[in-house]
């Protein structure tokens, strides 16, 4: 018993002395943390001397997953950022090499505040660092070989060919550094289109969601959530953690690439599973099948059609004449429907043949549905979800964004978090969606343009005060006055 208090009373204070650790370079968060399981600190190897000794410091304080990774971030927009947030949330150590004057395109895109750099930049960027290098200049060049051999990934989703103009071309960066990694969005793998710049609803489109999302009558739709762009980073970030695992078998480094449209299709991949489906029959989960409506040759738009085996749809509920969000998600799955039956006052339709089994419900989904939307009409959606979730009907709000950024609970697991930036002042941004029981995730702000790159040269890269005041004169680290004339 007072070894649980120890073990309790101790991640607290590691968390504070983390904080003020890190407050030295920048505003930093409460660390979103899972609480220890008690049964897993106990010495996980006595008796068993061939396993590893059990740590010696409390949980979530043995350092962060990727600490000791170095990451040359190459990457600009949103796809590669999305990828290398992740690995700096994870404890990687990641410098964000920029052009000087301008850096990153988003800094300047939908700027809201005057001067500042915009949430676009400032949420893809958190916790990591800024070195502004011109990389078509000879020093500039010079500067990145060192970095090449300084680190253990490079991270890039310029367009196609942009790197091998630079002259990093991979036999370079291989030669230069065997062990590091290269790793790459691109729109498109080889193939037909590979030369294509890529953005994210081209990547929708080509990667088959455009086509499957939208209602029938309505055309092909793209979705709010960016899963060309974010979710290709997400993919290439565990591309790139499953390199550096193989790297500690081979020693070698390797390149890895995403592409964008083969990481929508991979989000999208219950589609190609209907595809294949309708060669042998109609979907007959699909609305439209209830409905009369043959099918094409294709997978159609299936509006709000429950994506599995139950069926689903997104209801009315009350305030919805006025409020867009007031909206709920309603499954009606198999095993409670006798519960969805007594809730919306037809127990009738527990015993009777039409509705009784799923396959007899199949073909009055519309009615069925509308059925329950009277009911849901007179509850709110926070209301239907706590009546439903006591008869364990599987339902799902509508959130507005409004009510994503204001909902307690993601920022109490550092979902949501607010942080502090000196020229905007505080925002919101999304923390680590992954949680780990011995991995604290701190986000900070995202770096000014080029406010590492005399730390990095210096301390890191070895480069002394003359040597570094002659790069800076030499233009390689530094907006030519030609240029910001121009700019002007
Ligand atoms: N110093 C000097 N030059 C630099 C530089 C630096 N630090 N950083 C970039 N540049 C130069 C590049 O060398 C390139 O010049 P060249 O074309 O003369 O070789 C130029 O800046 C821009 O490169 P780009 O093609 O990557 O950028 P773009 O704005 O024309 O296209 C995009 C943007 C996103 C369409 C393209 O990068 C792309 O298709 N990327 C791959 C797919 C992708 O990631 N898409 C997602 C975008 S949204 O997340």
């Amino acid at each position: 018993m007072a070894k649980r208090k120890v073990a309790a009373a101790k991640p607290k204070k590691i968390a504070k002395r983390i904080v003020k650790k890190s407050a030295v370079r920048a505003v930093t968060n409460r660390p979103a943390q899972m609480k220890a399981d008690p049964k897993v600190t106990a010495p996980h190897n006595e008796g068993r001397p061939e396993l590893p000794p059990p740590s010696t410091k409390p949980w979530g304080a043995e350092g962060k997953a990727l600490e000791g990774v170095r990451i040359l971030d190459f990457t600009h927009v949103q796809a590669g950022p999305t990828c290398t947030q992740l690995l700096a949330y994870m404890g990687a150590d990641c410098i964000k090499v920029e052009r000087p004057g301008s850096g990153d395109i988003t800094r300047g895109q939908l700027r809201d505040v005057k001067g500042a750099d915009s949430l676009y930049f400032t949420m893809l960027n958190g916790n990591k660092r800024s070195i502004t290098i011109d990389s078509k200049h000879p020093k500039g060049k010079e500067i990145l070989e060192r970095l090449i051999k300084h680190c253990d990934v490079l991270v890039e989703n310029f367009g196609p060919g942009t790197l091998d103009r630079m002259g990093l071309t991979w036999e370079y960066i291989h030669k230069t550094n065997p062990r590091m990694i290269v790793a790459s969005v691109k729109g498109f793998g080889p193939g037909p289109y590979e030369d294509c710049k890529v953005y994210e609803n081209v990547a929708q489109c080509a990667g088959g969601a455009a086509s499957t999302t939208g209602f029938r009558e309505g055309p092909p739709l793209v979705t709010g959530a960016q899963i060309g762009d974010s979710g290709t980073g997400l993919h290439l970030a565990f591309g790139i953690v499953s390199a550096l695992y193989q790297r500690m078998r081979t020693g070698r480094g390797q390149r890895v690439l995403c592409a964008m449209q083969d990481g929508v299709l991979n989000l999208a991949r219950v589609k190609l599973r209907d595809q294949q489906r309708l060669t042998h029959g109609p979907l007959t989960e699909y609305s439209q099948h209830g409905e009369g409506i043959p099918f094409g040759k294709a997978v159609p738009r299936a509006g709000n059609d429950s994506g599995g085996g139950q069926p689903g749809w997104i209801l009315k509920c009350k305030g919805w004449e006025t409020d867009p969000d007031a909206y709920t998600y309603f499954i009606t799955q198999a095993p409670i429907w006798g519960a969805i039956c007594d809730l919306i006052g037809k127990p009738e339709w527990k015993s009777d043949p039409d509705y009784a089994t799923p396959p007899a419900r199949l073909p009055r989904l519309r009615h069925i549905f509308n059925t329950i939307e009277e009911w849901t009409k007179t509850k709110t959606k926070f209301e239907v979800m706590e009546i439903c979730n006591k008869h364990d009907i599987p339902v799902g709000p509508i959130l507005s964004m409004k009510e994503v950024a204001e909902e307690p609970s993601l920022r109490a697991t550092g979902t949501v978090v607010e942080v502090d930036h000196p020229t905007r002042g505080k925002y919101l941004t999304v923390g680590n969606p992954v949680k780990m029981s011995d991995s604290i995730t701190e986000v900070r702000r995202s770096p000014l343009l080029g406010e590492h790159t005399e730390e990095i040269l210096i301390t890191e890269l070895g480069y002394s005060a003359e040597e570094f005041a002659a790069i800076k004169s030499s233009g390689a680290i530094t907006p030519s006055e030609k240029k910001e004339t121009e700019a002007a």
